[in-house]
């Protein structure tokens, strides 16, 4: 269902940006499970480049069952600029979740002038993936933007909207990236790494997606995989 998106990312990432790859522990690379009535793969990916300290994405296949694809983009420390982040789900053919955004680090008027306001005109032809949905897990107001997208909805959507929503932002992303002057004051770079920090901590102790982790590859496989490869710059807090 989802398998356009992560290889249009894929397209994108490889043509533009001298990728290497940074390796993940093959235990968390790739895992099947037998539990759920379908087999569930669980495979990622993650590169880096100068631009970008990390990129990863996940796809998740069990079949009807569930199909997930889930990415985060963590622009290297010299750049100030949001995490691009993308989490769209599908369980069945009726439950469709789909998420993306520009994950802001910073809310003052100038960094969302800069950053986020471009997306609004993209933003604006989207309405129908703009549900202004309640958010049970996280604080919306924290790194998440006011254009985000985030939306229940049904296949067709996905194919004839989502799609080409999600090839706009992303090439909004690589445009605002191209504009972005690289920091090279420590104060700066300093700040950034710590935003990119919390972040991870703030993300891993919300992940809506450890109870699934969990159900299909067990509590150790779901701790590893949270905070050595998804957030990893997180700490296990008790
Ligand atoms: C919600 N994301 C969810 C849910 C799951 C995942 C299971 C709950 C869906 C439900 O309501 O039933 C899944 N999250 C994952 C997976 C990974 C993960 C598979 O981290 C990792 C492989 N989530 C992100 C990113 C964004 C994001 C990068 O990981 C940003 C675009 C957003 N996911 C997001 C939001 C919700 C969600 C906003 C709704 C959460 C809420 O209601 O608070």
């Amino acid at each position: 269902m989802f398998q356009p998106f992560l290889q249009h990312l894929e397209k994108e990432l490889f043509s533009r940006f001298d990728l290497s790859s940074r390796p993940i522990d093959p235990e968390l690379e790739f895992q099947i499970s037998q539990r759920g009535k379908n087999p569930a793969m669980i495979e990622s990916w993650c590169y880096q480049c100068p631009q970008f300290r990390k990129i990863r994405y996940t796809y998740i296949n069990a079949g009807e069952t569930a199909q997930i694809f889930n990415s985060v983009l963590y622009p290297s420390y010299e750049y100030d600029l949001p995490l691009l982040g993308v989490d769209l789900l599908a369980f069945g053919k009726k439950k469709i979740l789909v998420v993306l955004d520009f994950q802001p680090l910073f809310r003052d008027e100038d960094y969302l002038e800069k950053y986020i306001e471009p997306i609004a005109p993209i933003r604006a032809k989207y309405n129908e993936l703009a549900q202004d949905l309640e958010m049970k897990f996280y604080d919306a107001n924290q790194y998440f933007s006011p254009y985000l997208l985030f939306a229940k909805t049904d296949a067709e959507t996905v194919v004839n909207r989502l799609f080409p929503a999600y090839q706009e932002y992303l090439q909004l992303y690589w445009q605002l990236l191209e504009q972005a002057e690289p920091k090279t004051d420590s104060a700066s770079i300093e700040r950034i790494t710590k935003a990119q920090k919390d972040y991870d901590q703030y993300s891993a102790e919300r992940d809506p997606a450890s109870g699934l982790f969990r159900s299909y590859f067990g509590s150790e496989w779901a701790e590893e995989f949270v905070h050595n490869f998804l957030f990893e710059d997180s700490v296990p807090v008790a």
